[in-house]
């Protein structure tokens, strides 16, 4: 019976602090859960954490009339920027409710047939820029892809960032912002009150953002009909179910600045690093080749088609499984309860859930968890609902996930389609973090394709 929380080595008043390596979050808990085990404590500046990566505590966790999803460490530097928008809202907070019920029907699978054109649009653009390119840098363009993409499709706007060289100011900003949350988390509070430039620099890529946000908001409103059922009229029109009362423009700006963030940089990883793990296991491409070869059969393609990349999908659920790009969540007990064989979690109390570890179980998966088999999905069934949890939990599941994967899907046909993908540098992986995961420095070549007949 575990009772006690293993708590590794801890260094006085920076707790496990220096346990984590810079830039590394992530991938040291899970070298800390390798070695304490799949639920333990961590200590850092000013609080306590419970990592967990077990499937049966995951199940229990994830009963929402125990436990609800809490903003953790991380999320809570976000709040800067996102407010109480959906992401970062608190599941008590009225404002998470009345957005939850407006923005809803923006995600359901009948609007992603309203988005396909626009995704398509995009991605014809990527396609035009890497056929001229002689290296490129993977995570880079699919940021710029996927950007545009939520841009366009949920606001009708076109940050045109494959067309210039330059990053959009608004993710060089975003990048910074981000970066910077995570990084606050292993700051001591002296160093904390020392970093006056870094304080400055952050609140000036906020305003930044909020900028651009202003912007689109206004050119909507100049423009009364434009944007017909995008996200953006959604909330300009929507109303609370039961108050019947509208998003406040402090929240529209929350939301706006959320579904940007939300909606592009996870998609964005998991592109990076489904074409990482394609690239580097030949025999798993050649069944990708042969099935965009068979369903794509014209140059664009159709939302039907897009939906008939069943190979397609498994790649991108077992991308999801070994770096799920959202690579963890919190929760909190609502109540004061046990989990496990007798393990106190008392009321308010917070857990994380680490999920690349959680992804890694050797009982649910077998020996080789760090072999990329998108096979693995075919028995689909079979996987234990609370192993796999790349999209969240339950109420505060991810919204956009059909859109997230209806895009990946259609983005990643569409390259294949057209390229053959070289791995000139021989590529070592090198992952970034910054609240999600994505390859770093990951650059390519690629070699139009003979064309199929
Ligand atoms: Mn998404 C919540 C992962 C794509 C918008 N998302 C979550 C959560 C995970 C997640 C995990 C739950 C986090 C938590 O419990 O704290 N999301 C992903 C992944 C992808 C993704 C892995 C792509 C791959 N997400 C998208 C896209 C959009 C989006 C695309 C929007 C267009 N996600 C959200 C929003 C939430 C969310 C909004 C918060 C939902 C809520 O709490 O009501």
């Amino acid at each position: 019976r575990i009772s006690k929380l293993p708590l590794p080595k801890s260094y006085g008043p920076l707790g496990n602090l220096p346990l984590l390596k810079k830039g590394k979050m992530v991938q040291s808990f899970m070298t800390l859960a390798d070695e304490y085990g799949s639920i333990f404590q961590f200590r850092l500046p000013g609080r306590v954490s419970t990592i967990v990566s077990d499937p049966l505590l995951v199940k229990e966790l994830s009963d929402e009339s125990l436990f609800t999803k809490t903003i953790g460490p991380a999320l809570k530097n976000v709040q800067a920027f996102t407010g109480d928008g959906l992401f970062t809202a608190e599941s008590s907070d009225p404002n998470w409710y009345k957005a939850h019920h407006i923005l809803r029907p923006c995600f359901s699978q009948k609007a992603m047939k309203t988005y396909h054109d626009k995704m398509v649009d995009i991605t014809l653009q990527l396609l035009e820029k890497w056929g001229t390119l002689k290296s490129l840098n993977v995570s880079q363009d699919m940021t710029r892809l996927t950007l545009d993409t939520i841009g366009l499709c949920g606001f009708n706007y076109r940050f045109h960032s494959l067309k210039n060289d330059e990053l959009h100011p608004f993710i060089a900003s975003m990048i910074r912002g981000l970066e910077e949350s995570m990084k606050q988390i292993q700051r001591s509070s002296i160093q904390r009150s020392l970093m006056v430039k870094t304080k400055r620099q952050f609140q000036k890529d906020i305003q930044t953002m909020f900028q651009l946000v202003d912007e689109v908001i206004a050119l909507r409103r100049s423009s009364e009909c434009e944007g017909e059922g995008d996200f953006l009229s959604h909330m300009l029109r929507g109303r609370d179910p039961n108050t019947g009362e509208n998003l406040t423009d402090e929240n529209i700006r929350y939301q706006i600045m959320t579904l940007l963030i939300a909606g592009h940089e996870t998609t964005s990883g998991l592109l990076s690093f489904a074409i990482y793990f394609l690239m580097k296991n030949q025999e798993k491409l050649e069944k990708a080749y042969e099935e965009v070869d068979r369903v794509f059969i014209d140059d664009i393609p159709t939302y039907e088609q897009v939906k008939q990349l069943t190979y397609i999908r498994k790649v991108l659920q077992e991308t999801l499984r070994l770096w799920p790009t959202a690579p963890a969540y919190a929760v909190k007990a609502l109540e004061d309860t046990v989990i496990g064989e007798g393990i106190p979690i008392h009321k308010e109390q917070q857990v994380m859930i680490l999920l690349p570890q959680l992804h890694r179980n050797k009982e649910v998966w077998g020996d080789d968890v760090e072999a990329f088999i998108p096979e693995r999905f075919e028995a689909i069934k079979e996987i234990p609902r609370h192993a796999y949890k790349p999209f969240g939990n339950g109420r505060r599941a991810c919204i956009g996930q059909y859109f997230a994967m209806h895009e990946a899907a259609l983005v990643l046909g569409m390259i294949l389609k057209n390229f053959e993908l070289i791995d000139k540098d021989q590529y070592h992986l090198k992952i970034k973090e910054m609240l999600t995961l994505k390859p770093d420095q990951f650059v390519i070549n690629v070699k139009h394709r003979e064309k199929h007949l």
